[in-house]
């Protein structure tokens, strides 16, 4: 079955940092992109939650540098930086790859603020911040949750990347990737 409209929905971003737990926590890094990009992206306002679709990653990057603060109180991310370094192209680049993303206040962690963010299916060998990350939103999951414990969110999440992938497989995504929007 092909995406059901609004989607294929896509979002022109780039790579910010987070709170850094997606790594260290749960195993599972996330691309975070500016939330405000995902809620120009045309899928209906406010409709937090997890999605799957197709990333390409392209351009340059840089290393990240976070300025915590004595003030921070763990909902809100620290201030961070992007140092550019001259080694600039992930191997990836401009390569379309499954993605699941999730948006939202991530109720597990009570953020004050939304965020959006992008797990790759694809095992990197480096870190990409500040790349330019294109995006074809292809469907919903599920909505955000509360977990009891954290082994309980990795294992959704792994849940989540089992429908993406059988999702991607269904569709067939050769169409999708060979749009001009990834070119
Ligand atoms: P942050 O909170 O700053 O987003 P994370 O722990 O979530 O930190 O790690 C995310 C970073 O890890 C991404 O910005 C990207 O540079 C890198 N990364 C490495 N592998 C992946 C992947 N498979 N999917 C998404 N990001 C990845
Ligand atoms: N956080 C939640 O609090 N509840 C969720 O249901 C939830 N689902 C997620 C699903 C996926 C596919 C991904 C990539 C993340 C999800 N998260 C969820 C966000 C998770 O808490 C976040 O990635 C880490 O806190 C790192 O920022
Ligand atoms: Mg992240």
């Amino acid at each position: 079955m092909p995406p059901v409209p609004p989607y294929p929905v896509f979002i022109d971003s780039h790579v910010i940092g987070g709170f850094g737990r997606g790594s260290s926590d749960l195993g599972i890094p996330t691309a975070n992109i500016p939330a405000s990009d995902f809620l120009a992206s045309g899928i209906p306002k406010g409709q937090t939650g997890i999605y799957f679709g197709l990333a390409k990653i392209s351009g340059t990057y840089g290393t990240l540098v976070r300025h915590t603060s004595p003030e921070q109180n763990g909902s809100k991310p620290p201030a961070t930086e992007i140092v550019q370094t001259e080694k600039s192209i992930v191997p990836e680049d401009g390569v379309v790859l499954p993605m699941v993303m999730s948006v939202g206040w991530n109720p597990f962690y009570g953020n004050s603020e939304p965020s959006a963010e992008v797990h790759i299916v694809h095992k990197f060998a480096e870190q990409f911040y500040g790349a330019d990350i294109k995006l074809a939103v292809l469907g919903y999951i599920r909505p955000e949750q509360n977990f009891a414990g954290v082994d309980a969110l990795i294992e959704e999440i792994m849940n989540d990347i089992r429908k993406a992938k059988e999702f991607l497989a269904e569709y067939g995504f050769k169409q999708i990737e060979s749009n001009e929007f990834f070119k």
